[in-house]
């Protein structure tokens, strides 16, 4: 990886800003300037501004930062700082009408394939590796997945299409409900992962005690079992925060999900299908997550839990890349990167199996875990303090894996996303743990 020749590396880069580009080009051609412009939800920014904003992160940090130039707008800084200006704000904003958007947006990208071309990737740790491209490759890919939640949230006719994921392996439905994972130490984190971002940093030592894990994301069967049961109707499962928001909201089932006429019925993109039973469920806030893990006995695991099961190789004692080992996901390996619009049927994708035997952990569905999002020990904000350090504490959870929606650029064993425990708009979804007991625990 770090230690690659410099063609490779640079290859590699221009491959990542090649694809992230061609996502966001999908994304913002499929809608007209009317969808471009809109607010389709005050959670979210106009597709426009998530375009524009991509465009200027990548002048500010691989043109000014790195290749030392001037400006090219600095009059239109302020709009596209996301701190300057809260999402719901972002439609009053004298905004770059799509097409200065999208000019903007190749001008940056034409000058940044010949900085590319001429920029050592190694001398400073901006640069090692090439990770400033690397990062800007993962930025762009992380707000084209935020598009994709603009597109889930928008009303009106499908724009977007793709193949469904194949079928579950036939061994779907005979897997063992849940696998012990062992406890004893276990190496959290990178120091080595040259694109790894500042919070997934440095490796550290973390022992945990053993615990059973689902074998694979909770699905909407479970969780209509949890509804038809009385699940949001039952103070005692929820957190006081979680109560407080099905009461204030009177939520009934995850996000996007309707009944009519007996049936439970979801909007994906534009399309209404019924609740698919095999796929992981998807649309729930951490509370909703947690309550059902309550319901079922269970709890949810420990992000340091979460990466043990996907990175221990019990065989080794030593932290993989991935659950199938170091190689980059393949399609075989997990649902990513918007190939599908669609998590997989629980049990697919065995060549992505941990050496334990469990499934899913990457792609398909983002997975919420029990913890706050908080520093490793020995955390050192790089290269900006906003992307990580302003977010660390209590009002965070943290989400592993990746989902469906995320590229593999943006996703490893040791990546870590975060949000507020009420979202649900989010592509989220969540696996259920619980404590092995001492004679469990061989
Ligand atoms: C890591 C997904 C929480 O979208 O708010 C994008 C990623 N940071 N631009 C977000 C990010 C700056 C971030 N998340
Ligand atoms: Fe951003």
């Amino acid at each position: 990886e770090a230690d690659a020749d410099p063609e490779t590396l640079r290859r590699r880069a221009l491959d990542r800003l090649i694809t992230a580009r061609s996502r966001t080009r999908t994304l913002t051609t499929c809608v007209d300037d009317h969808d471009l412009t809109a607010q389709h939800s005050p959670l979210m920014s106009p597709l426009v501004w998530d375009l524009a904003h991509i465009a200027n992160q990548e002048e500010l940090w691989l043109l000014r930062n790195v290749g030392g130039r001037d400006p090219m707008h600095p009059e239109i800084d302020p709009i596209y700082d996301a701190f300057e200006h809260p999402r719901a704000e972002r439609p009053t904003l004298p905004l770059l009408a799509p097409a200065e958007a999208r000019g903007y947006a190749a001008e940056v990208r034409g000058r940044v394939l010949d900085l590319l071309d001429s920029t050592e990737l190694r001398g400073t740790p901006l640069l090692d590796a090439g990770f400033a491209f690397g990062m800007i490759a993962q930025h762009e890919q992380q707000h084209d997945e935020t598009m994709l939640i603009t597109h889930q949230l928008r009303r009106g006719p499908a724009a977007l299409d793709a193949p469904p994921p194949a079928p579950a392996p036939a061994d779907a439905l005979r897997l063992p409900a849940e696998v012990l994972v062992p406890g004893g130490p276990f190496t959290m984190g990178t120091s080595t992962e040259a694109w790894a971002l500042d919070n997934e940093r440095p490796a550290h030592t973390v022992d945990i005690a053993p615990f059973f894990l689902d074998t694979t994301p909770v699905t909407c069967g479970d969780y209509l079992a949890f509804i038809e049961d009385g699940g949001y109707h039952e103070p005692r499962w929820w957190a006081p925060d979680g109560w407080a928001m099905v009461r204030e909201h009177t939520l009934t089932a995850p996000l996007f999900w309707s009944r009519e006429g007996g049936q439970w019925l979801r909007r994906r993109f534009g399309l209404i299908e019924p609740v698919p039973r095999e796929e992981p469920v998807l649309h729930v806030s951490w509370y909703e997550a947690d309550a059902y893990a309550r319901w079922a006995g269970r709890r949810l695991p420990t992000e340091a839990e979460w990466e043990k099961a996907a990175r221990h190789d019990p065989a080794t004692g030593r932290s993989r890349r991935f659950p199938w080992g170091d190689a980059d996901p393949g399609p075989d390996h997990a649902n990513l990167g918007q190939r599908h619009l669609r998590p997989a049927a629980a049990g697919s994708y065995p060549q992505g199996a941990s050496p334990l035997g469990i499934r899913q952990l990457i792609g398909d569905v983002w997975e919420w875990t029990a913890s706050d999002f908080l520093p490793y020990p020995g955390f050192r904000a790089f290269p900006y303090r906003e992307y990580s350090e302003v977010f660390f504490g209590s009002a965070y959870k943290v989400l592993r894996g990746g989902a469906f929606a995320v590229d593999p650029v943006a996703c490893r064993g040791t990546f870590r996303n975060w949000d507020y425990p009420v979202r649900r708009q989010i592509f989220a979804g969540f696996r259920t743990a619980r404590d092995a007991a001492p004679s469990e625990a061989v």
